[in-house]
């Protein structure tokens, strides 16, 4: 919601996220939700779908960062990368900092999304034109169930589970997901806020462990969404995946990155008691 020079974003019991309005530079409804791109006093360029936040120019790298080089360092050798959402294009700008990816697929519903964010957001869509990322706006439910080539990493960058980002939380999704992993494979999710939604955190893990052998949570602080501490799934088929990081590439590679490091790689995976029971289905 616009309230004069203020964008205010409801958020649960009582809670709202403000930020400063300089410029409304977008205002539309695509096909699918409404859109809206300002240009905030503090916080740079800021997207909303359905009047809440997906990123923001001075923030975003911490989720772009966490969701990408979490499974990227933790595969030995991605090659092919899966990304469902990600319409801005901050997931897709951190995959093709890896030279041993050669093939990005990327599904987002939204043409607007990656269109708006193109003319607005060019730090953040820079890479959609790169010649290794294949743009594909379909609905990623239908994508996963026709697709029939491996992935060594999956990243679903979605929006909440409402709205066009409902179907990409089911447990249909994940098993046609965990189809299209390879056996080394990683899927990385965004799996809300623990304190604004524990019921969606809650029942995101609850159905990726019907269906992935192998699950995981990991943590980040963005501070403009809900509650600021925010979740990610990390999943795979072989427990020992799940322990594997390549910190001699990660090394070697010197990527220049604001955020993860070796020693962020290892922290993000310590959970607070809450946070464990969550993940493991007690709120
Ligand atoms: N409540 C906001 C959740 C948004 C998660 N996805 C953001 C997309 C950024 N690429």
């Amino acid at each position: 919601m616009i309230s004069g020079i203020w964008y205010t974003e409801d958020h649960k019991d009582g809670v709202t996220l403000s930020l400063k309005v300089k410029e409304t530079l977008v205002s539309k409804r695509t096909p699918f939700q409404k859109l809206d791109i300002y240009e905030t006093e503090k916080y740079g360029t800021l997207l909303t779908l359905d009047d809440l936040v997906m990123t923001t120019t001075k923030d975003e790298f911490v989720y772009h960062e966490l969701i990408t080089h979490v499974p990227l360092f933790a595969h030995k050798q991605p090659e092919r990368v899966l990304i469902i959402g990600g319409g801005d294009g901050g997931t897709a700008r951190e995959v093709v900092k890896h030279p041993t990816v050669t093939h990005v697929d990327m599904v987002e519903i939204d043409q607007d999304v990656v269109e708006m964010s193109k003319q607005y957001m060019p730090f953040l869509s820079e890479d959609l034109t790169n010649p290794k990322v294949h743009l594909f706006f379909q609905d990623g439910v239908e994508f996963v169930k026709k697709a029939s080539t491996a992935y060594d990493v999956i990243i679903i960058d979605s929006t909440d589970p409402i709205g066009p980002g409902e179907g990409l939380f089911n447990s249909e999704f994940y098993t046609n997901c965990l189809k299209l992993l390879s056996d080394d494979g990683i899927l990385v999710a965004q799996a809300e806020s623990v304190f604004n939604c524990p019921d969606w955190v809650w029942q995101t893990f609850a159905k990726l462990r019907e269906v992935f052998p192998v699950v995981k949570a990991y943590l980040g602080t963005i501070p403009t969404y809900p509650g600021g501490l925010w979740s990610f799934a990390f999943c795979c088929k072989q427990p020992e995946v799940a322990q594997f990081f390549d910190e001699a590439r990660y090394e070697k590679l010197q990527l220049d990155l604001r955020y993860y490091n070796q020693a962020i790689h290892r922290a993000c995976f310590a959970l607070p008691n809450f946070v464990q029971k969550l993940c493991q289905g007690r709120i």
